[in-house]
């Protein structure tokens, strides 16, 4: 039987297990790459392996997240970044070069190569036919130590794509369609694999829009073919010796088919607080809209900004919106300057930030009180924006500039103007020297690592105790992302200090968590978090499970998790539970006291996790599938006592 594309690159890079969906596989890593906002706790957790020199083809640490430096910490950690790159052999990419996903995009991913990244957008490049897998930054120093990457060997999904876009629909609602069929829900250790004739029309920043996003269906990762548009797009890039093609078995089997008639889709929106809360443009109605922003991984390529520029040219924003336009890269800012469009921006009012995350990860342009931001960007999580009272849509680069024109919800069809079909250029013109290489660091060993204030040392943590005895420091419900549970926005510059950024546990659900969570520790009682549905959701920051394990949580019982969370509650000793009847979630509150005798012979030995309620005089069963490998890693207290 033929092979999907999936199949193709992990057998090639198998080092353990069989490509057997559902079994635990180990893969050869070829790339890494790291943002700033995890890459610090990431480099510090590499330093503590003694491994002198990177044993991958290439690892590219990105300044991106975290650019506004206000206060020491966050200029401290760039500093700090590019000591780590010039002794370890790893590719600095500079503040002010670009969100790390274009700029891996553009400039290093390769078709048929695989990469994983501390950041969960790392799918991304999946749109050049490479597996791009996001991770917890431990994970990514492990594979920067040479070590395999451990994953749940994937089902196949086919997207089919067939016909073509029209006018003023755009990727964006490619992916947002995808989402309202999957929803954020249900699809942990799935591979969405495009194909179809639909494809030939669709370049590769626009794939990578939508591989970018397919993050938010919470499956491992996206991957489309390599073909003539991905040679295009390398040879854009000056770069076609890269290109290979990679294309599935014409009798491939997948797990699952799903068809999209792209001339059937219509703009659509990402309702608050959820990217799978899907609506047509049209529905939502003309609500008024106080900031649009146009920006992220998502959609700020040269051809986003360059529709939303000719849409602009010639107008001025509506008076009661603030229009927010941040390019992904740049490169992307330098062609638009170029050739022009930048004019355009500013005569028609709007604001340039700079070529970083920014907005998306709540790190300024929070919207006003009660406010609604429409954002092209990926997340429209609970007050991710910065600002509990706003909401969040997510729309297309067209629904944007419609929107920044009108002050109102508008499906952009009906502006009245011609649609601006942008062409991809044929050639960008690239620029290179805002990355530091290995090759100008004359010797690597006595490079020295200057460390401000504010960075710490990664945590140490106990073995797995016999018992877990303790209280439910708290009880949260569906669909917690990583977001509630250790929020970025003005605390990014707590990242490497871990007792700091611990204080912000569970801030936007319940900011008394930490006191409470605290003094349990210092009594020498376990905290145990209960949650719902799709626990974890969201980012791929391991702090969501480090800043936890320091205020003493030795186990989430939750109904469902999420992939790359659950992998970081393992990674640093925290036990991912399910509960076995679901109902019993009903049953449980904060504050209950909790047993779980005998836990560490249990995890050891196998056979049932019995959980008593002593609050309630009940006792209920949970369920945790670990491989031997997880299980050494709860029982020694996470993956760095493991690896010493
Ligand atoms: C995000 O989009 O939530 C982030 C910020 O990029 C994170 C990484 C982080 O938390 O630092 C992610 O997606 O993994
Ligand atoms: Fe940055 Fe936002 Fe993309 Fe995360 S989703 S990498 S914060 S732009």
């Amino acid at each position: 039987m033929g092979k999907t594309i999936t199949e193709k690159i992990i057998e090639k890079h198998l080092v353990a297990g069989r490509f057997i969906p559902g079994t635990e596989i180990a893969i050869r890593l070829d790339q890494t790459l790291t943002p700033d906002s995890t890459g610090t706790m990431a480099y510090l957790q590499f330093e503590s392996m003694n491994v002198p020199r990177v044993r991958t083809e290439l690892s590219v640490s990105y300044i991106d997240h975290n650019t506004l430096q206000i206060g020491f910490e966050n200029p401290d950690d760039h500093i700090y970044l590019t000591g780590i790159a010039r002794k370890h052999g790893i590719v600095l990419s500079r503040a002010g070069n670009g969100i790390c996903h274009h700029v891996h995009l553009e400039r290093f991913g390769k078709p048929g190569k695989t990469l994983i990244g501390a950041d969960s957008h790392t799918p991304t490049g999946g749109a050049l036919g490479m597996i791009a897998v996001g991770a917890g930054g431990l994970d990514v120093a492990l594979a920067m130590a040479g070590e395999p990457f451990y994953i749940t060997c994937p089902q196949v999904i086919r997207v089919n794509l067939i016909g073509r876009l029209r006018p003023w629909i755009s990727a964006k609602d490619i992916i947002l369609k995808v989402l309202e069929i999957f929803t954020t829900k249900g699809n942990v250790g799935c591979v969405l694999e495009y194909g179809g004739e639909g494809l030939s029309t669709l370049t590769v920043p626009e794939r990578a829009t939508i591989a970018n996003m397919g993050t938010e269906c919470g499956v491992t990762t996206s991957v489309f073919p390599s073909d003539e548009m991905t040679r295009r797009f390398l040879k854009a890039q000056q770069r076609e010796e890269d290109w290979c093609e990679i294309q599935a078995d014409p009798d491939a089997a997948y797990q699952r088919s799903v068809e999209i008639d792209l001339s059937e889709l219509v703009p659509l929106t990402a309702k608050p607080h959820s990217p799978d809360q899907i609506a047509t443009v049209r529905e939502v109605g003309g609500i008024s809209v106080q900031q649009v922003c146009v920006g992220s991984c998502t959609n700020s390529s040269y051809k986003d900004l360059v529709t939303v520029a000719c849409i602009l040219k010639g107008k001025l924003v509506h008076p009661d919106v603030s229009l927010i336009i941040a390019p992904g890269s740049r490169q992307i800012l330098e062609n638009l300057a170029r050739d022009g469009y930048l004019a355009d921006f500013f005569a028609s009012g709007a604001r340039l930030m700079e070529t970083a995350c920014g907005f998306c990860v709540g790190n300024g342009q929070s919207p006003p009180t009660n406010g609604v931001s429409l954002r092209t960007s990926n997340r429209n999580f609970f007050a991710r924006s910065g600002t509990q009272t706003a909401d969040v849509y997510l729309v297309s680069p067209e629904t944007a500039a419609a929107a920044a024109l009108t002050g109102r919800f508008t499906d952009p069809r009906d502006l009245g103007i011609a649609y601006p079909e942008v062409a991809m250029p044929e050639r960008f013109h690239v620029d290179d020297r805002m990355f530091i290489r290995p090759e100008e660091t004359a010797e690597p060993s006595a490079v020295k690592i200057v460390r401000g204030p504010n960075i710490g040392k990664p945590p140490k943590n106990d073995p797995l105790p016999k018992t877990i005895r303790g209280e439910v420091a708290i009880k949260v419900g569906d669909k917690i992302t990583t977001d509630h549970i250790t929020p970025a926005g003005d605390l990014l510059k707590y990242r490497s200090n871990i007792p700091k950024y611990a204080e912000f546990v569970f801030r936007p659900v319940d900011p008394s968590f930490y006191e409470r969570a605290l003094k349990n520790r210092d009594a020498g009682r376990h905290n145990v978090v209960v949650a719902g549905l799709s626990y974890g959701q969201g980012s791929s920051r391991e702090h969501a499970a480090i800043c936890p394990m320091f205020l003493g949580v030795k186990a989430v019982i939750a109904r469902s998790f999420e992939r790359i969370h659950s992998a970081n509650l393992i990674n640093f000793g925290i036990i991912p539970l399910i509960f076995h009847e679901p109902d019993v979630y009903n049953r449980i509150a904060q504050g209950d006291e909790i047993e779980i005798t005998a836990i560490r012979k249990t995890i050891q030995n196998g056979g049932k996790i019995i959980i008593r309620n002593i609050t309630r005089g009940e006792e209920f069963e949970c369920l945790c599938e670990l491989s031997e490998r997880q299980k050494a890693l709860l029982l020694a207290g996470g993956a760095l006592n493991l690896k010493k």
